[in-house]
């Protein structure tokens, strides 16, 4: 399974983890990258010192390309982009916001950027600004959700831009890779699969979270348009009362307040914020992270296969 950006970024495999805040530390990112794919550290909203510190760890342990994932609505993204930039970390991805500001000085700097995006109209913009490629992130992920699914989004920007496109949302098999490919990705970003990874240092309790997780056990909660999908529980259904009461975006915000760290750190599955995927009812088992690359990549080379013969048939 390789694909041009393998070359671009000098990895084995076509495949990103997720830049998770909190779940994506430097632990996850060194599994990752040394299995072959490219580890990403998720600096959410952590100060530039701690984001300092994760990429050390993670250039101690290998030598192999990683990622950090620059969270645009952090009150630290200036500090964290100098970081990256002293730090001459090779690719970052961007989320939450438009990069676009800071591109020509990563450029220049050697950093490779792959913005998040959920809508043909930024993935215009910046391609047009210069990135290196683009993640097209479907509804169907965890976290902060856009308004269009994976199925739909990424053909639509393949189509109008000339740059590598990943795809993120809903995939965690080879199956879903196949099928990325297929709609014209060059690769895979997932996140709610590696959070159960071994090396993933989320608490238990979130991994076993989305164990239990079935189809429809996520939902979007926030006020609308800035909805972050996340597992059903007490804390969902306390959203759902200030929704029916019409309730005003400071409230959301106040409810919301380190609820994540909550979930991830504290293992607090009843009032935390277990954002995942709607791919988690999928997810069974939780292994290392080389063995869950070296079986995607497995199952992506059997699939590809019976779907030659389906279609040559
Ligand atoms: O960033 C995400 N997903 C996330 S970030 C996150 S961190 C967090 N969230 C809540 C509480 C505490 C921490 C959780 N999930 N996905 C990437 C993504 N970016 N999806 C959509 C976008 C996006 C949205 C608007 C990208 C650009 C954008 O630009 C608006 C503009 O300025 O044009």
């Amino acid at each position: 399974m390789k694909t041009p950006i393998c070359d671009l970024l000098g990895i084995e495999y076509p495949i990103f983890q997720g830049g998770m805040a909190w779940a994506a530390t430097a632990e996850l990112a060194v599994a990752v990258s040394k299995a072959g794919g490219l580890g990403i550290i998720g600096a959410g909203n952590a100060p530039a010192d701690i984001v300092r510190e994760q990429i050390k760890k993670v250039k101690k342990e290998t030598d192999r390309p990683f990622g950090v994932n620059v969270y645009y609505l952090s009150p630290f993204v200036e500090e964290v982009i100098e970081v990256v930039i002293e730090e001459k970390v090779p690719v970052i991805t961007t989320g939450a916001g438009n990069p676009g500001k800071h591109i020509s000085k990563l450029k220049n700097s050697g950093v490779k950027i792959f913005p998040v995006v959920a809508s043909v109209a930024l993935a215009k913009r910046l391609a047009r600004i210069g990135v290196d490629g683009l993640i097209a992130e479907g509804m169907e992920c965890g976290g902060h959700v856009g308004g269009i699914t994976t199925m739909a989004l990424l053909p639509q920007i393949v189509d109008v831009v000339d740059l590598p496109v990943i795809a993120a949302g809903g995939i965690a098999d080879g199956r879903g890779i196949v099928a990325a490919l297929a709609l014209g990705a060059q690769g895979v970003q997932m996140g709610t699969r590696f959070v159960c990874a071994d090396e993933c240092t989320a608490h238990i309790k979130y991994k076993e979270a989305i164990l239990k997780a079935k189809d429809r056990d996520t939902v979007v909660t926030g006020p609308p348009a800035h909805g972050v999908r996340v597992l059903k529980n007490k804390l969902t259904r306390e959203f759902d009362k200030l929704i029916a009461e019409n309730a005003l975006a400071e409230e959301f915000e106040q409810l919301g307040a380190g609820k994540l760290r909550a979930a991830v750190v504290d293992g607090d599955d009843q009032f935390g914020s277990i954002m995942a995927g709607q791919i988690a009812g999928m997810i069974s088992d939780i292994k290392p992270a080389a063995e869950i690359i070296q079986d995607l990549v497995k199952e992506a080379n059997s699939v590809t296969d019976s779907v030659a013969n389906f279609i040559k048939r």
